[in-house]
């Protein structure tokens, strides 16, 4: 199986849009492999993190549990860094798999996480203003040395939605954050089971389908798909789809510096003090 050429038209898309898929990229063998030890991966995180969990990572901690050879072999599929670098610069590269994560569908109910965009809206705003401020933001955001991450399903996956274009924008519209406002991360985990499977899988998928412009993101076994996830994204999951999604990184010398310089404003966050500080302002 060869990865196709990627044409100037595909590079165009990326850089419009923020999302572009390499179909199929998992030669079949290794598909065999990868989801062998995926639902292995997925049973030590059940373990760990309960029923409803969506990932687990490092892959490599569990490496007294996994065989991690197929998630290295991942690393060096043939055609696959050429591709990458084609469709970004010369300067990217994955990031080594068995450093990365996989996502997996919940067990039990569906749930959806909140529309987001990663970083902006996990640092505090009054730190965000005084240490990068609006214009700043908008040249980083748009620097594609940063933000590549990336989303490879071992199983169909429908789970994943994307707003093409919104990483440019360093504001939200008002429409974007009345959608946002108009739920809670816990109303879409109902933990208290106010709402039944099905009235719960209906009111997920309404809130993502009410995002402006927002597309739901159809991969194939092996799809590679590339986003730029400082635009808006969510993940919606139900448990009678079965999901193990690598998810990953293409990062370059500078995404590692930004993320090493910057790692402190991401503590508050992390800490639990406080969530999408940012998303209470339009
Ligand atoms: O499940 C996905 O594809 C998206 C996950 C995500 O955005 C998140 O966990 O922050």
């Amino acid at each position: 199986m060869k990865i196709p050429s990627i044409t100037d038209a595909d590079r165009k898309h990326y850089r419009e849009s923020g999302y572009f898929v390499i179909r199929q990229v998992i030669p079949a063998g290794l598909l065999r492999d990868l989801r062998r030890e995926a639902a292995k991966a997925h049973d030590i995180a059940v373990r760990l993190h309960g029923p409803q969990t969506q990932r687990l990572a490092p892959l490599k901690a569990h490496a007294a549990e996994l065989d991690l050879r197929p998630f290295q072999e991942f690393d060096h599929i043939e055609g696959l860094s050429d591709a990458i670098q084609a469709l970004l610069t010369p300067e990217h590269s994955l990031k080594p798999t068995e450093d990365a994560c996989l996502l997996f569908g919940p067990r039990e109910r569906p749930w959806s996480t909140e529309w987001h965009r990663d970083w902006r809206d996990h640092v505090l705003e009054a730190e965000f203003q005084a240490e990068i401020g609006d214009a700043r933001w908008q040249e980083i955001a748009t620097d594609f040395r940063l933000w590549n991450q990336v989303n490879c399903p071992l199983y169909e996956d429908t789970s994943t939605w994307y707003v093409p274009g919104s990483f440019k924008r360093v504001h939200n519209t008002p429409a974007e954050m009345r959608v946002y406002a108009s739920t809670t991360q816990q109303e879409l985990w109902d933990e208290s089971r106010r709402r039944t499977d099905e009235e719960l899988e209906e009111f997920c998928l309404r809130y993502c389908q009410a995002m402006p412009g927002a597309v739901q993101l159809v991969l194939n076994p092996g799809d590679f798909c590339i986003y730029r996830n400082v635009g808006w994204h969510l993940g919606n999951y139900v448990p009678y789809r079965r999901r193990a999604t690598l998810n990953t990184h293409c990062f370059t010398p500078a995404y590692v510096k930004f993320a090493a310089d910057y790692a402190h404003m991401l503590k508050a966050v992390e800490a639990g003090i406080e969530r999408h500080a940012r998303l209470t302002r339009v």
